[in-house]
């Protein structure tokens, strides 16, 4: 069976989201979170870089969400949820992959980190308000990706999905208004899928374990 390694409300919720749009079963197994982080004891024999998510799958150990969302996608083409290699939509759809990581990801974390995250002789204030900026622009950028779609990729759900509405989801923390119509509408469309509520009800069952 998958195995997911993971820890509520982090990346990790991408894939739990994802293994509940694909209907698979799976054991999820919660990585203590201590004064290291996660990178103490046995989860770092899973992954040295002390970070979740990981997925198992047999002698196959993954990290990184949006790898482990296209693996999955791959391993499971009956369900849609990343289409086929070689195509124009896996183009597109690994296109906006990796702009979730790299544009728009990017600057929210950035604020997080300086706001909260990091150790607070390790802030820099000045930096927000750059991040902020930045991180206006990839959501300009995702607004006119998406246009009046119902989807990033069109009509159909697919695992890019995933990654933007749960990058989305982050903005509130991040305290990031998002103020364009159909981007505040297709993250209300998404983060109100079935599969995404079961992501974090499963994940509630653990919140008090850690
Ligand atoms: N690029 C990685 C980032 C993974 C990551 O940073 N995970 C966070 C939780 S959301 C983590 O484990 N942080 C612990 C640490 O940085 O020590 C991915 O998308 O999977």
């Amino acid at each position: 069976m998958l195995k997911l390694f993971s820890y509520p409300k982090t990346r990790g919720t991408r894939v739990t989201w994802m293994l509940e749009e694909l209907g698979e079963e799976y054991e999820f197994s919660l990585v203590p979170f201590g004064k290291n982080g996660f990178a103490s004891g046995e989860f770092l024999k899973i992954n040295p870089g002390g970070k979740v998510p990981a997925l198992q799958d047999g002698e196959l150990i993954l990290t990184e969400s949006a790898a482990i969302l296209t693996y999955l996608g791959d391993k499971f083409p009956d369900k849609k949820l990343v289409p086929p290699a070689g195509s124009a939509d896996r183009g597109r759809h690994d296109q906006w992959c990796y702009f979730v990581l790299t544009e728009l990801e990017q600057p929210l974390w950035t604020k997080g980190k300086h706001r909260f995250i990091l150790p607070k002789d390790k802030r820099v204030p000045a930096v927000i308000e750059t991040a902020t900026w930045e991180f206006e622009k990839a959501l300009n950028a995702l607004s006119e990706g998406l246009g009046g779609n119902e989807f990033i990729l069109g009509s159909a759900f697919t695992a890019a999905d995933i990654l933007i509405g749960h990058t989305l989801s982050w903005a509130a923390q991040a305290k990031q208004t998002i103020d364009i119509q159909n981007v505040k509408d297709y993250a209300d469309r998404v983060l109100g899928r079935e599969a995404c509520k079961k992501a974090s009800a499963r994940e509630a069952g653990f919140k008090d374990k850690a």
